[in-house]
């Protein structure tokens, strides 16, 4: 038995954003307007406006301004030997209304100015479609994706994106963290679906439309760039009964592979059977064409991509459809917190894999894990984040022991390697990166970028595949 942690040769290390938190330029060279673009607070948890308040502060606009900056981050970047960066497409800037339009020329331009920096610094780019980008147009206009049109649009926005970029790209990924639909259908799904009654006959029905997409999207890329993958995004921190007691343990299990509903599709090719009681019990009747069926099965993805950050507990009596992601009970008394309250857990980490890998034996991708925490800049005008170090070195020690246990990891992408904008608040003070932003919460700084100490580790991680951890 060796103490290595050295990863398999081929493992990819590297970074993931999103281009609503990092690129700002929000309406610059023919970009439409987003969902992100017109939400106060993050996307995931803010109030959309109808139109926007130029007297309001919307994130998104400036972010980072890594449309202007890219060069220089991705230097950064190099600097870390990332041998892969992960950041989405920006649906609005290549279809600014998202319906029956030209692409715009200059959207795609930047895509790939962006990924040709990226290729030059040997780095490969790896592409969420959606990352929370929906352009607004398709809300007001059509209802987001409760509409089924919203197929047709988005198999066209891929089609003209693996066709741009099939020598470029070759992991994509379709939906970020979709079964985060129950829980944030604005932001999941770009759907305007309060509580009440219907709400699960709607958010399964556009859920119903995200999955024949999803299927589209594998088939076109199979047409398209028969060499690359197709992967789905899913948000999956495990789920843990709050005591011992059969009803929390079998709660536990429920409330988990309802929200592996999307993966449980997206990579076997049907409906589970479990959905079958659901739908009776909630009265829920799913409209399909009759070509659906078929699609899903012979379109599946070739890799499940994956958000860990946190663990949670279930307690019976919870309402099982409260959320499907991972912010329902926390509270687990042998795990220590985060400063923004999130469970830290890197053996969770090592579960979910076992358990993913199990289910699917399909390769995994983990595309976010990270620390979002108050730095401070100390006296000597630097960022000492240990904390940062500690959580993620515990988090990868556990993703080695899951490929020691024989899981399939194709690489890990920590999340925000550039401090941004938090999904979750909409602020610049949760932040992960190993390099920070000069920018506050009220949008003033000078954006000046400076290297963390965990930059260093990190490179240190990187160049010795793990061996120093
Ligand atoms: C995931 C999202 C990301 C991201 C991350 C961290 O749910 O895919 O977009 O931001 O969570 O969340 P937050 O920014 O709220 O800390």
């Amino acid at each position: 038995m060796t103490n290595s942690r050295k990863f398999p040769n081929e493992f990819l290390w590297g970074g993931a954003i999103a281009a609503n938190q990092a690129e700002g330029g929000w309406d610059e060279d023919g970009k439409g307007v987003s969902i992100a673009d017109v939400v106060r607070g993050g996307i995931i948890s803010g109030k959309a406006d109808k139109v926007i308040d130029p007297n309001k502060y919307y994130a998104s606009h400036e972010a980072i301004d890594f449309y202007h900056r890219y060069k220089e981050d991705i230097a950064l970047f190099k600097e870390m030997g990332f041998s892969l960066f992960r950041t989405s497409i920006n649906w609005t800037r290549i279809f600014p209304n998202g319906d029956e339009e030209e692409p715009n020329e200059a959207g795609l331009q930047f895509y790939d100015n962006l990924f040709d920096e990226l290729i030059k610094n040997g780095m490969e780019p790896m592409v969420t479609i959606s990352h929370y980008e929906t352009p607004l147009h398709l809300v007001d206009q059509y209802g987001g994706w409760e509409n089924r049109k919203l197929i047709d649009f988005f198999s066209r926005y891929c089609e003209v994106i693996f066709n741009r970029y099939k020598d470029k790209v070759k992991y994509w990924m379709t939906f970020n963290e979709v079964n985060n639909m129950h829980k944030i259908p604005f932001a999941a799904g770009a759907c305007r679906i309060e509580e009440g009654p219907d709400k699960l006959q709607r958010v399964y029905q556009a859920s119903h439309h995200l999955l024949v997409a999803n299927a589209m999207a594998v088939k076109l890329g199979k047409e398209i760039m028969p060499e690359n993958e197709v992967g789905c995004m899913l948000s999956l921190s495990a789920f843990y009964p709050h005591t011992c007691h059969p009803d929390d343990v079998f709660g536990a299990y429920e409330f988990r592979r309802r929200s592996l509903f999307f993966s449980d599709v997206m990579l076997r090719g049907k409906y589970p059977s479990y959905t079958n009681r659901i739908f009776k019990e909630y009265n829920i009747h799913i409209v399909k064409e009759k070509y659906d069926d078929e699609l899903l099965k012979d379109n599946t993805c070739s890799f499940l991509a994956f958000s860990y950050y946190l663990t949670s507990t279930y307690k019976s009596g919870t309402p099982i459809f409260e959320s499907t992601g991972g912010s329902m009970g926390y509270e687990n008394p042998y795990l220590e917190v985060s400063d923004f309250g999130w469970p830290i857990d890197p053996k969770g980490l090592r579960y979910v894999c076992n358990e993913l890998y199990d289910r699917y034996e399909k390769p995994l991708f983990v595309v976010e894990n990270g620390l979002g925490a108050k730095d401070v800049i100390a006296e000597d005008g630097k960022i000492h984040d240990n904390y940062r170090i500690e959580y993620i070195k515990k988090h990868l020690i556990q993703l080695h022991e899951a490929i020691e246990d024989g899981c399939e990891v194709l690489g890990y992408t920590y999340w925000g390697p550039i401090d941004i904008v938090s999904a979750g608040t909409g602020q610049m003070q949760k932040r992960y990166g190993f390099i920070y932003v000069d920018k506050d919460d009220e949008g003033n700084g000078t954006l000046d970028r400076m290297r963390k100490d965990s930059f260093y580790w990190y490179k240190k991680i990187i160049e010795s595949n793990g061996e120093l951890l």
